[in-house]
Order: C-alpha cells, then sequence, then structure tokens
C-alpha cells in the first residue's frame, strides 16, 4: 500500500468535479482572494496533529490571498457555538469548523443557513440528519482508521492465545473517539482478544499518561496500547517506563496520527505501528471554500487519502516529515 498522498490528489478530484481552481480570484500560492472572508473555528490545541492542522489552514489562506478569521474553542463545544455565531454576526462568506464533538449542532447550523452562510466541516463531522445544514465534509475516514490499526493487530497476534488491551480513547464524543473505537471492534473480533480497560485521555499526552498510569495500577498483564492518538500513545510511553517495563516491546503500542514524535517512537521502537491521520487538510478547504462561497456545489463528502507506517516506513519517512 502507497503510504504518503493526499492533498494534491483529492484536491485534483474536487477541481475536478466542481470545475473550479480556484480560478479568477485566489486558489494560487500569493493569489488574490478578492475580499472573502473566511471564520473557522479550531478545536484547540491539544495534539501535535492540531498544530500541525492548524498550521496548515492559517498558511494556505495565507496564499490564497483570503482572510481568515480564527478562533481556538479550548475544546469546548460552546465556544464554538459563540465563535459561529459571531461569524454569522459578522457576515462573513464561509463558515469552516471542525466540530469538538458530534451532536448538538443543529441550532446553531439552521441560524447559518438563516443568514446564508455557507458551512463547511473540516476535520471532524457532526451527526446531525439534516445534511443541507453544511455544503461540504473534508476529512478522514476515522472508521477506516480504527479498522487499520484492528488488522495490524490480528496479524501481530496471529500466533498469542489472549491478549490483553487497553484503549485511551480521544475526547469523549468526538468523531474520531467514537469511529476509531468502532472501526477496531469491527476487526478485533476474535474471542482471545479482550478490551480489559478503555478511558478517555482527551488526546492529550497528559491525559495518556494519567490514564495509562492507572491502567497499569489495575491490570498486571497488559499486551497492547491501543490509542486513538500519537500524543495518548506517547504519554503512555512514559508511564510504562515509569513502571519499569519496555514499550514496545513488553507492552506493544499502536496508534494513530503519524506527527513527528510519534514517527520518532516507532522508528526507536517505542510504538510498534501507526495509522496515518493527516492534518494537512488547508490547501483543500481553500479550495471548498472558494467554491461554495461562488455558489458552487461541492461533494459533500471528501475523504482524506491516508496509509500505515511500520517501523521501516517511520526511518524511511522522517527525514522528509513536515510535521
Ligand atoms: O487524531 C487528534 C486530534 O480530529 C483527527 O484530533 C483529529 C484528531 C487527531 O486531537 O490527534
Amino acid at each position: 500500500m502507497k503510504k504518503l498522498i493526499g492533498a494534491a490528489a483529492v484536491g485534483a478530484l474536487l477541481i475536478a468535479l466542481t470545475g473550479c481552481a480556484g480560478g479568477g480570484d485566489g486558489g494560487e500560492a500569493g493569489g488574490d482572494g478578492g475580499d472573502l472572508i473566511v471564520g473557522f473555528s479550531q478545536v484547540g490545541a491539544e495534539s501535535g496533529w492540531r498544530t500541525a492542522n492548524t498550521k496548515s489552514i492559517q498558511s494556505a489562506f495565507e496564499d490564497a490571498g483570503i482572510e481568515l478569521k480564527f478562533s481556538d474553542a479550548q475544546g469546548k463545544q460552546e465556544n464554538q457555538i459563540k465563535a459561529i455565531r459571531s461569524y454569522i454576526q459578522q457576515q462573513v462568506d464561509v463558515i469552516a469548523f471542525s466540530p469538538v464533538v458530534e451532536s448538538g449542532w443543529d441550532t446553531v447550523l439552521k441560524e447559518a443557513k438563516e443568514a446564508g452562510i455557507p458551512v463547511v466541516l473540516t476535520d471532524r463531522s457532526v451527526d446531525s440528519e439534516d445534511d443541507s445544514l453544511y455544503e461540504s465534509f473534508l476529512g478522514s475516514d476515522f472508521i477506516v482508521e480504527g479498522e487499520r490499526a484492528g488488522d495490524w493487530v490480528n496479524t501481530e497476534f496471529a500466533d498469542a492465545d489472549q491478549v490483553n488491551i487497553v484503549e485511551l480513547q480521544g475526547t469523549t464524543g468526538a468523531a474520531p473517539a467514537n469511529d476509531r473505537a468502532e472501526g477496531f471492534r469491527n476487526i478485533v473480533t476474535d474471542p482471545k482478544f479482550e478490551i480489559v480497560a478503555s478511558q478517555t485521555g482527551d488526546f492529550t499526552r497528559a491525559g495518556g499518561k494519567q490514564v495509562m498510569e492507572a491502567f497499569l495500577q489495575s491490570n498486571p498483564d497488559i499486551d497492547l496500547v491501543y490509542a486513538h492518538n500519537d500524543d495518548m500513545g506517547l504519554g503512555a510511553i512514559e508511564a510504562i517506563e515509569a513502571a519499569g517495563k519496555v514499550p514496545g516491546t513488553d507492552i506493544k503500542i499502536v496508534t494513530v496520527d503519524a506527527v513527528k514524535d510519534g514517527m520518532t517512537a516507532l522508528s526507536e521502537g517505542k510504538i510498534n505501528f501507526i495509522v496515518e491521520c493527516s492534518p494537512l487538510l488547508g490547501p483543500q478547504l481553500v479550495e471548498i471554500a472558494e467554491a461554495v462561497a461562488a455558489g458552487e456545489t461541492v461533494e459533500k463528502r471528501i475523504v482524506t487519502e491516508e496509509g500505515t507506517f511500520t517501523q521501516e516506513e517511520a526511518i524511511e519517512a522522517l527525514p522528509d516529515r513536515q510535521y
């Protein structure tokens, strides 16, 4: 399977589907985005993934010459709702956001719709029944990511009789937490696998460390950690080492994201496998924002292409890793 991909291929697809290459104003690096104004509400700054995602979005809009109003919700849905309402009041041309959690968006999305402002979801989705409340959702398929982690687990533990798994879940109610849990369980079905503990570490390194310390105390016999992101896996490594065990050897670790710190730990054998989740969504988001602002129809769902990394692949990829 090819590992590194993404933006370019999907971007090209979007252009093909919409016939819009951001021509006219914007699209090109250093271009003039006309007088478009986009309001964006980010989740927070909880992880290396998020930092890379923010950078990708801010620099893509800057390159396109489009004004981006940016607000950081610090992990709170109420802050996102406030930010969206303020963008509606300011009558921005497009609202984009990455929903902290999946549910509870209908009211504010209806307000945006009534104000005639198109909304684009990026990275995470909402569970609204009414998909006319947003134009497009750009981001990963988190169920597939969970399934990829599960595929590796099945192969890695093919000869084992009993495998005790602990799971470090992402933020409660967030799409990637719900779907990575579900995808993994779709695949890891043999009764020899037991998820002995599962708890949220809120996608942070500190959270992963703290929860893993508790897991180690109550479960003497852990074979595998499934962490919903690299940062929690990195926190788990600290907890495992502090308990006098060797991460990657005594306890295997599989994570999702493939940010630089995660890839470094994988190259050192402290993490055993990483499922990629690309944060570099900025350039595609610019194209979608330009298209919807011009009243064009875009694909409702644009899935980011991603791969996986073994230790050897991480060693090979690390020198060129941007984030
Ligand atoms: O995996 C995690 C971040 O929504 C895909 O959020 C994103 C997730 C990512 O905090 O590191």
